[in-house]
């Protein structure tokens, strides 16, 4: 019998994590109201101050079916377990008429907001990336070389970033360290440690002249880069998330069969996103096709999704508010059953080619995206 979730098993986790999520709306409603006073105080008008409670009660519901799947299904592996929709899965309606800012139909089939508001919820697994820290050394240079960059260029971006992040002083064939960032027209000190936004790239010898375009937004290398790596330091690449450039990378690297992977995580159907999807997890090894590495050893399937990116838009009629998230499912925090890393509002956390400032009638971005660059 398959461990992963069969369609029976689906409909009673569905019940179960509204019964929780109604829960959740309950408290989370309770919290609000106690602190809708506070956020009137600073500046939002109503219309906005409501957008913005819907959204943080979709970023409770989210966060609380990731718990309820994970309570069900042991860990979270993949979207095919049910969280790779959560529109689908919450059902999420446009209330029309009801006068509740928030209400769940007795019988469950749809949740519904204040009238006439929109909800999208967008959710990304960072843990199918590749972990940024001196180990990915190897990465770097197959990722560097597969762009168009000639092995100068190459071999610059990857030393420099290493010695941005080695504990060291001790400065690599095309590196640089705090010497090198001293004597500039602008003077930094050296980090020799993790990067903590993707925009700190910018002050890493030669990022500035490749990752930037003429316009002087972050370019495609840019957007590419932070599609293959993640600042957020999981315990291995889950290959159930990873994408198609992060397969290609680690291909060249512990030499599998990215297409192989592919087939197996399809399903018999080869279509991905479907309902016969596969999960590469424990137990499943018995499975004929399961994919292995070169040395015949199988693809490692105890990785699991721990750090999400969230992205949760709310609008109504020209108004609009977007609350992007970054949380770690392997920690529980005081409040939630996750650690809550990064929380931006009316602005998108950075990787897309040309990131854009939310486009709308929308409130000031707590941080201006021009400040941060
Ligand atoms: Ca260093
Ligand atoms: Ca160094």
């Amino acid at each position: 019998m398959t461990r992963s979730l069969n369609r029976n098993r689906a409909g009673t986790v569905v019940l179960l994590v509204l019964g929780y999520t109604t829960f959740i709306a309950f408290v989370s409603m309770k919290v609000i109201e106690g602190i809708r006073d506070e956020i009137k105080n600073v500046g939002f008008p109503g219309e906005k101050q409501e957008l913005r409670l819907v959204a943080h009660q979709a970023l409770e519901l989210s966060i609380a079916v990731l718990a309820e799947i994970r309570e069900l299904d042991q860990q979270l592996y993949s979207p095919s377990q049910g969280w790779g929709n959560l529109n689908q899965y919450l059902n999420l309606e446009v209330n029309e008429e009801e006068e509740d800012p928030l209400n769940l139909l007795p019988d469950f089939e749809s949740i519904q907001f204040g009238p006439g508001i929109e909800v999208q919820i967008r959710l990304m697994d960072e843990s199918g990336k590749i972990p940024l820290n001196v180990k990915a050394e190897e990465a770097l240079e197959d990722f560097f070389l597969s762009q168009e960059l000639n092995e100068t260029e190459a071999n610059i971006l990857k030393d420099s970033l290493l010695d941005w992040i080695d504990s060291d002083n001790k400065v690599r064939l095309y590196g640089a360290e705090k010497n090198y960032y001293r004597k500039l027209e602008d003077p930094i000190s050296i980090a020799n440690k993790f990067l903590e936004f993707e925009q700190d790239l910018f002050n890493i010898q030669g990022f500035e002249e490749l990752f930037r375009g003429d316009d002087l937004l972050p370019n495609q290398l840019f957007a590419a880069f932070w599609n293959v790596f993640t600042l957020y330091q999981h315990r291995g690449v889950n290959y159930n998330t990873a994408n198609p450039e992060t397969l290609l990378v680690l291909d060249e690297e512990l030499e599998f069969d990215a297409e192989k992977l592919q087939q197996f995580l399809a399903g018999p159907d080869n279509i991905r996103n479907t309902k016969d999807d596969r999960i590469l997890r424990p137990n499943q090894e018995d499975q004929e096709d399961y994919p292995r590495d070169k040395f015949g050893e199988f693809l490692p399937f105890d990785r699991i999704s721990q750090y999400f990116k969230l992205e949760i838009e709310t609008s109504r009629g020209n108004s609009q508010y977007l609350l992007s998230s970054i949380f770690d499912f392997s920690k529980p925090g005081s409040v939630y059953p996750c650690t809550l890393l990064k929380i931006l509002e009316n602005q998108k956390i950075i990787h897309a080619y040309k990131p854009e400032i939310f486009d709308g009638n929308s409130i000031d971005p707590i941080e201006n995206l021009g400040d941060l660059l």
